[in-house]
């Protein structure tokens, strides 16, 4: 494979001064056209425009013109777009572009790029720009010695991306996911650098090969393409939260999930026939153990071809998916983008005549290896193939099906290069281009395609597709699962660090196959997994053919004891995790984050990835080591309760957790608040649907504030775009003599199937008198639905109150 190689800083010495590396030269001239504003130097030059606030693109090119174009990664709005007001100023050295946050510099003699912010602090630092002649450009950035860097999506390694280089080149790796291998199914050339309290974000739009080498130069590091341009966004901080706003901003944000892609989910290559599918969902049933999906792997098509089921394993599947849909169960089959050559079979037949595949220059389409055997693939980036494919899906939501799997779409090819050979070419809506140019985007294009196709069928029902490969921007279109893992605790570890930064890279709908893929799980592993799994974004457990069965109750009753319970607690969670998720539909903040993003002052966290935050107050420590029933927890500042226990911790420290098998150690930080719905066996299920807020620490002094806002819709509808949602706002404040709770709907289009509220306060720390204008009820009481307060035997006041549009508040007197 030709690529990086020829732009290796290795090979080559300092880019810019090798012989053969052509930088752009000096400075010669601005050229202002509107708002754009071209840069001109003896070899080439730049266009640089302002989409947003805090962010410039400047993109380099070689002769001519540039081409303002941008991918499908950035999101329509913001292509080709820049703000007005930009201010141009030139002095002898240098020429100066001022928006109002940030400050572009360039160095008239080095063409070098310094970037300020407004009070003229250096941000960040291009050295050096070259271009090789036959192809692939080269950047230098400075490093400082306290640099960190994040983001770059699914990657192995740590939280932490110094010392590491990684390639972007979307790669079907079954084995082995180690620390050295730099490019796997998705890529995401989005780096975050966090120097002191300053952080930006690069992102490099090149779906061609790409590389971020932050390991071989000892005070710089290295962002390259080895085709095309070097097209690239500065995204400005100062906050890592404020690099993923803007970053989520320029290249979209997750849709509103539907909530039953949210519950749990269970799949196995493969589930052979429609009575294995059944009875596996009647066991869950059976068992008690929530479940909202199983996924039908490539046993359930008819020789491999995409959009058939077998006749003989799935003989009516219309009848297997209703008997499904009644005990709350979807079905999720896989569809591979390889179609097989077979001139009998409809979907090739139409794709050749239709002119949908991918062809050679000279002609002819382009065939290679996958399971059908030969095959040819679609074009997806022709928007008219696209929709073909889109349209393809009826035959799956006709059948009752609202969710697609999108596999080997990087795409894998059962060939030495492992993809498509790199001549082959893409008809890219007349601006055609070959592979080697385009390939990071085949998989975020079928996912695209796969999304407004069901979209279009679903009749204003949200779609769910999962994807394996995929480009910045794919959050648009699909959640992504991180391949083929095995079952080893370090791949288990390993989810961590991976999962977190994928949602530092705009990604937050992500997560492992649980239990692992490869090789054999073990009951404890399963276990430790599925605990982690249970507060990851995206939940399945999948493993593959000729591996150990690792279903919930594979390994025995004690085993599935504590999995049915960390099951459930996602499902009691799912009111907090829908509204995480609606967060980042909104802000482009993850469901899951490092505690780096929250803590960014706390030398500690930096790399910490073996426990992460959920939102931005639950502590989750999950066990990824064997016969382990202690591990070390990192509590950064401020107090926190042990979830289990209740105990009150200061943190800013390590504390030594007790953890045994049934036990994943979490955290709730004080003041801050819970809420948790009923446990249901889907999560669609609206038959109960009671919220009770946590509130955690209430401290009787002014000052205190515990606040939550719960986003609640259908959960399955586009209806919430028409204002169909609700918003329901609590309140837990300190004040002279006692403290105000208090409940208000900000808004209330949607209302949920419920009669009451519950509002419970673990450890305050004050002893109840009385809550005025309630009555003080028994525990029975309580259970029964009556209003009132009462406290429980560790102290806890637990208020239930009839759920009421005007809301109500009251105060909680204490006793002194
Ligand atoms: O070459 O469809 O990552 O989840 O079970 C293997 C079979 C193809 C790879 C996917 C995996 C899936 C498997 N697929």
């Amino acid at each position: 494979m030709e690529g990086s190689e020829a732009i290796r800083p290795d090979k080559y010495g300092a880019a810019g001064n090798g012989e053969q590396w052509k930088d752009v030269g000096r400075f010669q001239k601005t050229e202002r056209r509107g708002d754009t504003f071209v840069l001109r130097g003896e070899r080439g030059g730049a266009a640089v425009l302002f989409p947003a606030e805090g962010i410039f693109r400047i993109k380099f090119f070689r002769k001519g013109e540039p081409d303002l174009s941008a991918t499908v990664a950035i999101d329509p709005a913001f292509r080709q777009k820049s703000e007005s007001g930009i201010e141009l100023e030139e002095t002898g050295d240098r020429v100066v572009l001022r928006s109002s946050l940030i400050a572009l510099e360039v160095d008239k003699s080095t063409f070098a790029l310094t970037v300020r912010d407004k009070e003229g602090k250096v941000l960040c630092h291009q050295k050096s720009l070259a271009f090789h002649p036959r192809s692939g450009v080269h950047a230098l950035y400075d490093m400082p010695q306290d640099s960190h860097f994040y983001g770059l999506g699914e990657k192995s390694s740590f939280l932490d991306k110094r010392g590491e280089r990684y390639t972007n080149w979307n790669t079907d790796v079954y084995a082995p996911h180690v620390p050295e291998i730099e490019a796997l199914y998705q890529s995401i050339p989005f780096v975050i650098h966090m120097s002191g309290k300053t952080s930006y974000g690069l992102f490099l739009d090149n779906p061609g090969r790409t590389e971020v080498d932050m390991r071989t130069h000892a005070e710089s590091f290295a962002m390259g393409c080895s085709t095309g341009d070097y097209d690239l966004y500065f995204i400005a901080g100062p906050s890592v939260k404020d690099v993923v706003t803007r970053y989520t901003s320029l290249t979209g944000r997750i849709e509103l999930p539907p909530k039953w892609a949210l519950g749990y989910h269970q799949s196995r290559y493969s589930y052979m026939d429609q009575e294995e599918v059944l009875e596996l969902a009647r066991t869950f049933r059976d068992k008690n153990i929530p479940c909202d999906v199983i996924y039908l792997d490539i046993h359930y098509m008819d020789g491999y071809r995409v959009f058939t089921f077998d006749p003989v394993r799935f003989p009516d599947p219309r009848a297997m998916m209703k008997e499904l849909r009644d005990m709350g169960i979807r079905i999720v089959p896989i569809v591979d983008p390889g179609v097989k050559k077979d001139p009998t079979y409809p979907v090739y037949r139409e794709g050749v005549q239709q002119e949908h595949f991918c062809t050679r220059l000279e002609g002819g389409i382009y065939f290679d290896e996958v399971w059908p055997g030969t095959s040819a693939f679609p074009d997806f980036t022709d928007d008219r193939t696209s929709k073909w494919w889109g349209d393809l899906h009826s035959f799956y939501t006709e059948n009752g099906i609202e969710g697609i799997w999108n596999d080997m779409n990087e795409p894998a090819v059962f060939n030495e290069s492992k993809t498509m050979d790199l001549d082959v070419i893409h008809r890219n809506n007349g601006d055609m281009k070959t592979h080697e140019e385009l390939h990071n985007l085949y998989g975020l294009l079928m996912s695209k395609a796969t999304a407004e196709g069901l979209k279009r069928q679903l009749d204003n029902r949200r779609p769910f597709v999962l994807t394996r490969a995929g480009y910045a921007g794919i959050q648009r279109y699909a959640a992504v699962w991180t391949g083929d893992n095995r079952s080893f605790w370090e791949h288990m570890a390993l989810a961590m660090p991976m999962v977190l930064n994928m949602g530092l890279s705009g990604l937050p709908f992500a997560g492992p196959d649980i239990g692992g893929f490869a090789h054999h799980t073990s009951g404890q592993l399963l276990v430790r997994w599925t605990q982690m799994g249970a507060f990851f974004p995206y939940f399945r457990n999948h493993s593959a053919i000729d591996t150990l069965r690792q279903e919930p109750w594979a390994f025995g009753t004690e085993t599935e004891e504590i999995i049915r319970k960390y099951i459930g607690l996602r499902y009691r969670w799912l009111p907090h995790i829908y509204n995480l998720f609606q967060e980042a539909s909104m802000t482009g903040m993850p469901v899951i984050r490092p505690l780096v993003l929250e803590y960014p002052d706390d030398p500690n966290v930096t790399n910490l990835c073996d426990q992460f935050l959920l939102g931005d107050s639950v502590l989750i420590a999950p066990v990824y080591r064997p016969d382990t029933d202690h591990r070390a927890v990192y509590l950064p500042e401020g107090a926190w309760f042990d979830y289990w226990t209740g105990e009150k911790l200061e943190g800013g420290r390590y504390i030594l957790a007790s953890c045994p098998l049934e036990t994943m150690p979490m955290y709730v930080k004080a003041g801050s608040v819970v809420p948790e719905g009923a446990l249901t066996q889907h999560a669609d299920d609206q038959t109960n649907g009671n919220v009770t807020f946590h509130i955690y620490g209430a401290a009787a002094r002014t000052g205190f504030k515990a606040e939550y806002s719960l986003y609640e819709d259908d959960g399955a509808t586009y209806d919430y775009r028409d204002q169909t949602y609700s918003r329901l706002n609590v309140c837990l404040e300190g004040k002279e003599g006692g403290l105000g709770l208090s409940y208000a709907y900000a808004h209330r289009k949607y209302e949920a199937n419920r009669s009451l509220l519950r509002f419970k306060l673990h450890r305050p720390d004050f002893a109840v008198k009385e809550v005025t204008g309630l009555a003080s009820v028994s525990a029975e009481q309580l259970q029964e639905g009556a209003e009132g307060w009462h406290v429980d035997g560790n102290g806890g006041l637990i208020i239930q109150t009839a759920d009421r549009s005007a809301g109500a508040s009251w105060t909680i007197e204490t006793a002194k």
